[in-house]
């Protein structure tokens, strides 16, 4: 019991330590991460979302952007909202850039909730294959909130 003890003291001194003397080689890693995802290189799109209670949409509801765009969608109305990529309606090889791509997700290909009128959320298609990609709002699905992306 007491040697055990002394281990654990032991680890956590050497944890201390450890944290404070890598503090320089443990930036190196998180300043290199940004330099591999593919850059941006064009145009910001906006699509708008909205719920009246009755219809839930994304306007436009077709957007074709060109790979290397970000599309920036725009809480407007009715939130909560969310974009959520149909894994069988994407391109080829769209899932894992579409993965890396979105932050915050809830689960694969699915974009966190948006609660606030004029809250947005960015997604870059850097990197993205040309194609088409459907998409909705998990919560309005019913409510027909559904929309196309190309990408060309
Ligand atoms: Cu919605």
């Amino acid at each position: 019991m007491r040697a055990t003890m002394m281990v654990a003291g032991l680890a956590l001194a050497l944890a201390a330590c450890g944290g404070k003397g890598g503090d320089q080689p443990a930036e190196q890693p998180a300043a290199a991460a940004p330099a591999a995802a593919p850059a941006v290189t064009g145009a910001t799109h906006e699509v708008q979302m909205d719920f009246d209670g009755k219809v839930g949409t994304f306007t436009p509801a077709e957007l074709t952007i060109k790979a290397g765009d970000v599309v920036k969608f725009v809480v407007r109305s009715g939130p909560p909202h969310n974009v959520a990529f149909d894994a069988a309606l994407i391109p080829a090889g769209a899932a894992d850039v579409l993965n890396k791509a979105m932050a915050e997700t809830m689960g694969p290909l699915t974009g966190p909730m948006k609660v606030g009128i004029g809250e947005s959320y960015e997604i870059s298609f850097a990197g993205a294959p040309a194609g088409t990609y459907e998409y909705h709002c998990t919560p309005h699905v019913p409510f027909g909130m559904k929309a196309k992306l190309t990408v060309q």
